[in-house]
C-alpha cells in the first residue's frame, strides 16, 4: 500500500521517520555518472515543505537558477491516483490554477509519485519532495535534501554564480556536523515528532527535547551572528527552515507551544536576518505553507480550517548587526 508520513506511527505513538532511498551523488570527479551539467537537473519541491526549502535556498543562495531549473507543486495533498486512497503531491492541471505551482514542465505527470515510478518499476517508499531529476538519464538522482544541499554547494562551482559562497567550509566542518545533529533530532525533526505522536508521552518527550534546544541556540544566538559562528552556514539554512514556519504553523498545528518563536528574542530575530539574506524571502511561501500542513493531515485538523493569524512580517528590522559578519 502506498504510504504517507502520517503511516509511520509506531505502537508506542511515536512518530518514526523512514530513510530516503534515491542517495546518488553529483559529482565533479572524472567518470562520475552524475556530473554537474548547466541544464541537466530539475529539482520538484513544495514550498511547503522544509526539506525541499533547503535545497531552493542553495540555488537561490549560490546562483544556480539558470544552471538547475525547478518546480513546485500544489500545496495541498491530493488523491495521486483514482484507483487507491494515496494521499500527496500533485501538480496543477495548469499554470494558472494555483500561484507558486506550475505543471510538470518534463514529463507532464500528475503527481511526485508518478514521478517515482517513473524513475522505479518497484519503489515502494514515500513520495516525498525534494526530488532532484536528471533529464539525462531520467531518473532521480537524490531524495535526501541534506544531501543534495551538499552537492549544490561544492559540486556546481563552476557554473554557480555565487561560487565563492561555500556553506560548509573546511575549518568549520565538525562543528557544523555537530550542530546538525541535535537540531535536526529535536527541532527540524523533533516538531513533527511533537506534531505526529499519538499518545502523551512521546508528545511530552519531544516537547521536551524540542524547548531544551531553542533554548540552547537562544542562548548561543546571543554571542554570535549565526549558529555556528558570525559567518552564515549549511546549520543556519537547516534550522531557518523549522524556525520560519514555527510560529504561523508549529506552534498551532504540531502543538509546539510551550513558546512561541517570537518569544525568543535572538531566535526570531535570527530567523529576520536569515529571511532577509539576498534570495531567501523568495523561498518562503506561507501561503503554501499554511495550506498544506493545515489542509493535509485530516487526522490532526479534521476540517482543514486555516488559522488566520499570525502573520508575522520577517521583512521588518532586526538586531543582528550588532555582531560582525
Ligand atoms: N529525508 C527527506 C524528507 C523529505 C520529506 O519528508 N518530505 C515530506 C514533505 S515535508 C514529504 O514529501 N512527505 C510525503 C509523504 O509523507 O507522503 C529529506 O530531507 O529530503
Amino acid at each position: 500500500m502506498a504510504r504517507t508520513a502520517l503511516d509511520e506511527m509506531s505502537n508506542s505513538g511515536a512518530f518514526t521517520r523512514s530513510p530516503s532511498t534515491f542517495r546518488n551523488i553529483i559529482s565533479r570527479e572524472p567518470g562520475s555518472p552524475f556530473l554537474p551539467e548547466s541544464g541537466r537537473y530539475h529539482l520538484y519541491i513544495s514550498y511547503a515543505c522544509p526539506w525541499a526549502s533547503r535545497c531552493l535556498s542553495y540555488i537561490k543562495l549560490k546562483g544556480l537558477e539558470k544552471a538547475i531549473s525547478f518546480t513546485s507543486v500544489k500545496p495541498k495533498w491530493e488523491r495521486t491516483k483514482e484507483d487507491d486512497a494515496h494521499m500527496g503531491w500533485v501538480f496543477p492541471a495548469s499554470d494558472t490554477e494555483e500561484a507558486d505551482a506550475e505543471t510538470d514542465p518534463l514529463h507532464g505527470a500528475k503527481s511526485i509519485r508518478a514521478l517515482y515510478e517513473l524513475a522505479s518499476s518497484n519503489y515502494s517508499g514515500k513520495y516525498t519532495v525534494p526530488v532532484l531529476w536528471d533529464k539525462k538519464l531520467q531518473t532521480i538522482v537524490n531524495n535526501e535534501s541534506s544531501e543534495i544541499i551538499r552537492m549544490l554547494n561544492s559540486e556546481f562551482n563552476d557554473i554557480a554564480e555565487n561560487a565563492n559562497l561555500d556553506l560548509y567550509p573546511e575549518h568549520l566542518r565538525n562543528q557544523i556536523d555537530e550542530v546538525n545533529e541535535w537540531t535536526y533530532d529535536a527541532i527540524n525533526n523533533g516538531v513533527y515528532r511533537c506534531g505526529f505522536a499519538t499518545k502523551q508521552e512521546p508528545y511530552e518527550e519531544a516537547v521536551k527535547k524540542l524547548y531544551d534546544a531553542l533554548d540552547k541556540c537562544e542562548e548561543i544566538l546571543g554571542k554570535q551572528r549565526y549558529i555556528c559562528g558570525n559567518s552564515l552556514t549549511e546549520a543556519d539554512v537547516r534550522l531557518f527552515v523549522t524556525l520560519i514556519r514555527f510560529d504561523e504553523v508549529y506552534a498551532v498545528h504540531f502543538k509546539c507551544n510551550k513558546k512561541q518563536l517570537r518569544e525568543y528574542p535572538n531566535l526570531f530575530n535570527y530567523t529576520k536576518d536569515i529571511f532577509q539574506f539576498p534570495g531567501m524571502s523568495s523561498t518562503v511561501s506561507m501561503a503554501h505553507i499554511k495550506k498544506h500542513y493545515y489542509g493535509s493531515h485530516p487526522t490532526i485538523n479534521p476540517y482543514g480550517i486555516i488559522p488566520l493569524g499570525p502573520n508575522i512580517d520577517y521583512s521588518s528590522p532586526h538586531d543582528r548587526n550588532r555582531f560582525s559578519s
